[in-house]
Order: structure tokens, then C-alpha cells, then sequence
């Protein structure tokens, strides 16, 4: 059994002590040590009253997600529950570090609450398309109300012990947790016999009860904030339940009933996917766990744009000072003041404090002079996508910063082996492609060179778990894991364009499918004209996909950036209205490319799309580019707007089968002719095996991977 609880008595109070390092989650060996303790608890004469505490540094991380889906083993957790909420004698939870999920749920079984000043709680289980099932959705309003649980509920927010305090979910805050609680809970044992219950109070159900704006309110939160989920539905109506059933019990078994139904809706496998996919990417099959790390003090950053200023924000924000350089004072000064923008406007929204403000952006400094980064930990180079300046500025980082730092990219696709060569520490070079807006996207690609060594690998996955990203590792090849596989599925939304779909019924059949934002919208907010300029320059004929994007060009609509692309802007919105005017150039595109246009159900249009993604995705992994088809999951959901709750292309490819994704790809082929539709190799054999994507094949066994010379996908970055 996996876990356990610690027993000790102290000043006639007996200390239970969560035992399942590293974050004590709620295993089989969890749930019977704690039943089993509290038994023990209860006939010992000599104890008054039990405290609730986990060790190390959570005190419960939740149920363990890694039992849900199987045969769960041991006590059900309700039992364990049960055993505490009637325990014999008074239970304190003194809630040491985080208490999440089933966490929460067992501190809001014990009569009181105390929390360590830095510890926070939170029902998070609705980001595993989970509900918490283990009384969470009938305690929590009973104790905070309806409106404020469902909003705790349904965004799995972490709530700090301070505001937890305010809010009511505990009774205390302390320095000293452990100790507080044994004198808290020996002073309530003897001056009390009736200890509360969360259970018992119902005045929040009786005054929330005919009022239908509670609600109203949580499903417009879940509409905006969690579309096509699940989980939240059922959270809501767990609530209602809560608040309309008097029986306690009976809504304890609703509650049951509407969990039953989320662990065995396919959401919840894709998203605890994802859960467990985010952790192992983090892990790089070939660099030793014991790697030395290096430890970063400061980062420097090359370009003070949009990225550089995004990219520094995220290193103050994870408490590390951080310098801009930019060779133009007027630019240096513009992005400075766009930080600053940036964080009033986190003050202005009540995210941050001014004081915590002027404490992060004191953490910012800039100037023109190279030499004020050479003594930075890592410097990351942020500036246009060209590969003579990177080496440029290459070569003088070498010379300027300190041995042993680490010299970063933040290229979107072009060649780190390259930008490597022209240092005497491409041991030390790497890439850290990071997505725009950089203090908000997740997404942080780990570009791995030839010769970028373990440290330098494992140094930059550490800093990425502190600057709170999902950082994943791509082999050094053309367009990285994200832009190849990107590309692949716009120039298909482009075909399906010039085949006879029009812009609008492409993004709404991919919005409905679950994307954030439809091809042509990204397209728009990205900018036509960046891929047009770059392929007048080349010379070269433009590739049939972009035929219809480069005569919107030429016709002076380039995007979201002067107020029409695909679609037209009124000035200052960002919202897309149809461009009727446009129908004449697709027509007209069309047939001089040789095109019927006809009609195009949005069946075919999502199945094309999401195709090219995942024949691509299957390639990336049979070259090894990426590690295994959950990093793709992971890059595509966190940088692309793929929808959690598909799991990623590659888990939807599992999900689907392989077998039926070859049916398809062979049907599209047939259909269009386009080697896009070629089953990959990898996806053949996977089938045939009646196997799933999993990890990237061996190094000797891996197909050969594509070279930034010969690459398509090169040129179009
Ligand atoms: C629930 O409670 C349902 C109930 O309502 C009802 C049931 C009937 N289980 O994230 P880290 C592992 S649903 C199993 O790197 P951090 C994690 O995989 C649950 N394993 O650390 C990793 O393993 P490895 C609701 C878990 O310090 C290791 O612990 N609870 C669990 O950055 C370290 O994790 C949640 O959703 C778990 N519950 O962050 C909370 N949690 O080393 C989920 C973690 O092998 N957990 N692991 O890769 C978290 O949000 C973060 O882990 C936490 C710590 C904030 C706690």
C-alpha cells in the first residue's frame, strides 16, 4: 500500500501525521492509516483530542490521482470521512502546506482549522474534469456559501491561508501550525463538549435557497471560462443540490452520483492526461535525475519588444533580478514602460498590490551596455527572427558573460546548432522558444542543441518549473514541435479555403470542435504579411496554401494590424466581422488554381485539420524530436489552444484509435491527392500492433529527422 500516518501522542493529544512524500496524497495506505488511527485515537482513554497534519511540505495534495480509472484498493475514502466528521474526540486540521481537493475535503471534515500562514487550499479537481466527490461540493458552501464555493469550485483556484481566513474556510492562521493546534484543540476538549460540524450548518442553503441568480451566475462563469467542459455542470449541480435538499446525506449521494458520472466521462482520462503529461515532461529520458543544476541568480535579456519585455516580466515575477539590454535607447525605454504598464494594470485589477508592484519591477533593470549582463546566470536573446544578427549577438554574449552562464534563444524556429557554433560554450547554448503574451502563455519549448549539455537541460526545465511554466523539450529541427505542427494544419484550413469553405465556417467548425481560436482569426491577430514578405524575399513561387493570404496582401489587408485580413476590425476591437468583399479574390484564386469550388461540411473540415496535426505529431515522434506523444499533448494545449479536454491531438488520435486515424487519413489522401494524408509510418505500425502513441522509438530505430537546410517548414517562419 502506497502512503501512510504517523501516530504519536503528545500532551494527551494524538498527532496524525499524513505521510506519502512528496505532496501526501490520499493512497490506499493514506486512507487505512488514517482510519486506523483514528480508531486507535478514540480508545485511548488518555487522548482528548486528535490533530490532523501532513509532513514535509504539504498537508494533502488530494485523493491520488493516479488510483482514478483503476481498481482502487483499501478504504474508500468516504468511509475514512465518515470515521473522522464522527470521530469521538474533537480533530483539528492543521493544514501545514497546501491542502487541495480530497485535502481540503478532509480538513472541512474536522471540527476546526488552522493553517500555517503559507499554506493555501483549494477544490482544484475541476482541472481533471473531476468534481470533488468526497463532500467538497455539499461542506464548502455550507461553510463560505454557494456563490463563493462555486466560484472556488469552478475555477480550481489556490486560495492563500490569509484570504482563506477572511473568506471563512479556516478558523485561524498561525506561525507554528502543529504546536498552536495541540493547544488549540486540548483547550476546546476540555472547555466544550459540542464541537461544530460543517455538515450542520445550513443558514447559507436556507438563505440561498429561490435565489436563481447564484447560479445563473456560475453557469455564465463555466460558459466563458471552461467551454465544452463537463465537470462544472455537475459541480453546479451538486450545489443546487446542496442547497435545496435538507437532508445532508441525501445530497452527499447526489453528489456521488454526479462524481460516478465524471471519472468515467472520457474528459476526465484526457485530462488527467494531461495532469501526469505536464509532470513527465519536465523529466528528459536520457539526463540523469541526480544532473547538477545551476543555480540562477540572474538572467539577462537581449530586446526589450514584446517577448523580451514578457520574458523579463516572467523572471521578476519568480522573484529573479533581471536586466534588458536593447540597442536603441528610445526602445529600451518604450519596453520598460510597457512592463510597467503591464503591472498597473495587475494593480488596477486587484491581482497585485502596489506594494507587491513596486517589489517586482524593482527586479527590472535596463541599458544599452552588453557589459551589464556579464554577471547573469543565463541570458536569454530576444530579438527578430534572423539568424546573421543572432550570431552577432552570440558572439559578443561570449565575450561579455561570465564563464559558465548559460546563453539562450528565444528563436521560433531557426537552426540552435547554428547560433551554438559561433560560441566557445555550445555546451551552454540552448533554445527557449517561449509564446506571446510570454507572462501569460504556459508554454515554454526547450530547444536541445547538439551539444547543449545535462546541466544546461536540467538547469533550464528547474527554471521553467519556477517561472511556472510547462516547459517541454524539442530536438533541434525545423518549426520545433509547435510551428511544424501548425503549420501543417493552417495550410490545410488554407486548402480547405481554396477548395470552397469560406473563412468564417472554418474557424466556428474548429471553435465548435474546441480550439480556442479558429485558423483564419489566428492568422488575422498574427499578421498575413509576416509570411508574404518572407516569400517575396525568397524568390520563390508561393506554395499553393498561401496563394489567397498573399493576394490579401497585395490588396493592403494584412490582419488584425490595419483593420482587415480575413476578416475586417472596427478600430480599436479586436472582434472579427465577416469581409463579404473578399468572396470575389477566393473565387477568383480558386479557379485560377484550378479549383471547383464546392461545398465543405464541417465534418471534413475539422477531420483535415486535426489530421494534418496529428500525421505531423506522429513524424515529430517517430523522428524523436519530441520525447513522447504526451510532450506534443502538452505543447499543443498550452501554446496553441488545443482543448484540455481532448487531451491533446495525440491522446484524441488514442482516444479516436489508430486504426479508425488511418481509415481517415487514407480517405482525405484519396480525397485531395496531398502526401499531408499519407499515414506516417509510425501511425502504421502503431495500428497494426493494435498499440497506442506512447514514448519516441529508440535512437537507432528512429526515422531520419528533418535538416533546417532542406525543410519547407523552415522557410515559412
Ligand atoms: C481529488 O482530490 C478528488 C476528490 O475530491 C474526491 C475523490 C473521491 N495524486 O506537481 P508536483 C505527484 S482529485 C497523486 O511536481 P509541486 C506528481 O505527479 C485531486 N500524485 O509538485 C509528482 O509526481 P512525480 C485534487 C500527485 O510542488 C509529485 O507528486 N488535487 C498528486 O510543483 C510532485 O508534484 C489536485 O488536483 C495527487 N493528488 O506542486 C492537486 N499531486 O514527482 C494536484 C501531486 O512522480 N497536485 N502528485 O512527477 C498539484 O496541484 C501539485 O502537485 C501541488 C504540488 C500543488 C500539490
Amino acid at each position: 500500500m502506497k502512503g501512510t500516518v504517523l501516530y504519536e501522542v503528545k500532551e494527551e493529544v494524538a498527532i496524525l501525521t499524513v505521510d506519502n512524500p512528496p505532496v501526501n496524497p490520499l493512497s490506499d495506505g493514506v486512507r487505512t492509516g488514517l482510519y486506523e488511527s483514528l480508531v486507535k485515537a478514540e480508545e485511548d482513554d488518555s487522548v482528548k483530542g486528535v490533530v490532523l497534519t501532513g509532513n514535509g511540505r504539504a498537508f494533502i495534495a488530494g485523493a491520488d490521482i493516479s488510483e482514478f480509472g483503476g481498481n482502487v484498493e483499501g478504504i474508500p475514502l468516504n468511509e475514512v470521512f465518515n470515521k473522522l466528521e464522527f470521530c469521538k474526540k474533537p480533530v483539528v486540521a492543521a493544514i501545514n502546506g497546501v491542502a487541495l481537493g480530497g485535502g481540503l475535503e478532509t480538513a472541512l471534515c474536522c471540527n476546526y482549522r488552522i493553517a500555517a500562514e503559507t499554506a493555501f487550499v483549494g477544490l482544484p479537481e475541476v482541472n481533471l474534469g473531476l468534481l470533488p466527490g468526497g463532500g467538497g461540493t455539499q461542506r464548502l458552501p455550507r461553510l463560505i456559501g454557494p456563490g463563493e464555493a462555486l466560484k472556488m469550485m469552478l475555477s480550481g483556484s489556490h486560495v492563500p491561508a490569509i484570504k482563506a481566513l477572511k473568506m471563512g474556510i479556516v478558523d485561524k492562521t498561525s506561525k507554528d501550525v502543529v504546536a498552536e493546534s495541540i493547544d488549540f484543540i486540548k483547550e476546546m476538549a476540555s472547555n466544550n463538549d459540542n464541537h461544530p460540524r460543517v455538515r450542520d450548518k445550513n443558514e447559507k442553503m436556507l438563505e440561498a435557497r429561490g435565489d436563481k441568480n447564484i447560479l445563473l451566475e456560475a453557469q455564465a462563469m463555466a460558459a466563458k471560462a471552461r467551454k465544452g467542459q463537463f465537470a462544472p455542470g455537475q459541480i453546479i449541480k451538486c450545489v443546487e443540490a446542496a442547497i435545496n435538499i435538507d437532508n445532508f446525506d441525501e445530497g452527499i449521494k447526489k453528489e456521488g452520483e454526479y462524481f460516478m458520472e465524471c471519472l468515467f466521462h472520457p474528459q476526465r482520462e484526457a485530462m488527467i492526461h494531461i495532469f501526469f503529461g505536464e509532470r513527465a515532461a519536465s523529466k528528459i529520458s536520457d539526463v540523469p535525475k541526480d544532473t547538477k543544476i545551476k543555480d540562477i541568480k540572474k538572467a539577462g535579456i537581449i530586446g526589450s519588444g514584446t517577448m523580451g519585455g514578457g520574458i523579463a516580466m516572467c523572471f521578476a515575477n519568480a522573484g529573479i533580478p533581471v536586466h534588458i539590454i536593447d540597442q536603441d535607447e528610445e526602445n529600451l525605454k518604450r519596453g520598460v514602460s510597457v512592463i510597467e504598464k503591464n503591472y498597473d494594470f495587475m494593480v488596477n485589477k486587484g491581482r497585485l498590490t502596489a506594494e507587491q508592484k513596486d517589489g517586482v519591477f524593482g527586479l527590472v533593470t535596463s541599458s544599452l551596455d552588453y557589459k551589464d549582463v556579464s554577471d547573469c546566470d543565463i541570458v536569454i536573446e530576444a530579438v527578430y527572427e534572423n539568424l546573421e544578427l543572432k550570431h552577432e549577438i552570440f558572439k559578443s554574449l561570449d565575450e561579455h558573460v561570465k564563464e559558465g552562464a548559460i546563453l539562450a534563444s528565444n528563436t521560433s524556429g531557426l537552426d540552435i546548432d547554428s547560433i551554438a557554433s559561433v560560441t566557445k560554450r555550445p555546451e551552454m547554448v540552448v533554445g527557449t522558444h517561449f509564446f506571446s503574451p510570454a507572462n501569460i502563455m504556459r508554454l515554454l519549448e526547450v530547444v536541445r542543441g547538439e551539444a547543449t549539455s545535462d546541466e544546461t537541460l536540467a538547469t533550464i526545465m528547474a527554471i521553467g518549473k519556477k517561472l511556472k511554466k510547462a516547459a517541454v523539450v524539442s530536438l533541434n529541427a525545423p518549426g520545433f514541435i509547435g510551428n511544424r505542427m501548425l503549420f501543417g494544419y493552417t495550410a490545410q484550413a488554407n486548402m480547405l479555403l481554396l477548395e470552397g469553405a469560406l473563412p468564417h465556417q472554418i474557424d466556428q467548425a474548429l471553435e465548435s470542435f474546441g480550439l480556442n481560436m479558429g485558423p483564419f482569426r489566428m492568422m488575422d491577430l498574427v499578421g498575413l504579411d509576416l509570411g508574404w514578405r518572407a516569400r517575396k524575399l525568397s524568390g520563390k513561387e508561393s506554395p499553393l496554401h498561401a496563394k489567397i493570404g498573399d493576394e490579401l496582401c497585395e490588396q493592403d489587408r494584412y490582419g488584425q494590424k490595419n483593420g482587415a485580413g480575413y476578416y475586417n476590425y472596427s478600430e480599436g476591437s479586436r472582434a472579427p466581422n465577416p469581409a463579404p468583399e473578399n468572396e470575389e479574390t477566393y473565387e477568383r484564386i480558386s479557379a485560377e488554381n484550378g479549383f471547383t469550388r464546392r461545398e465543405i461540411s464541417d465534418e471534413e473540415i475539422v477531420d483535415r485539420c486535426i489530421l494534418a496535426l496529428i500525421n505531423e505529431g506522429a513524424d515529430i515522434l517517430s523522428e524523436g524530436v519530441s520525447q513522447r506523444a504526451a510532450d506534443i499533448d502538452v505543447v499543443y494545449i498550452n501554446g496553441y489552444g488545443f482543448p484540455i479536454w481532448r487531451g491533446g491531438p495525440m491522446h484524441h488520435a488514442n482516444a479516436m484509435g489508430l486504426d479508425v486515424v488511418i481509415e481517415k487519413l487514407e480517405k482525405y489522401k484519396e480525397i485531395t491527392g496531398s502526401d499531408v494524408y499519407k499515414p506516417s509510418e509510425m501511425l502504421v505500425k502503431l495500428a497494426k500492433n493494435g498499440e497506442k502513441l506512447g514514448e519516441a522509438p529508440e535512437k537507432d530505430n528512429r526515422k531520419e529527422k528533418l535538416g533546417f537546410e532542406m525543410s519547407s517548414v523552415a522557410n515559412n517562419f
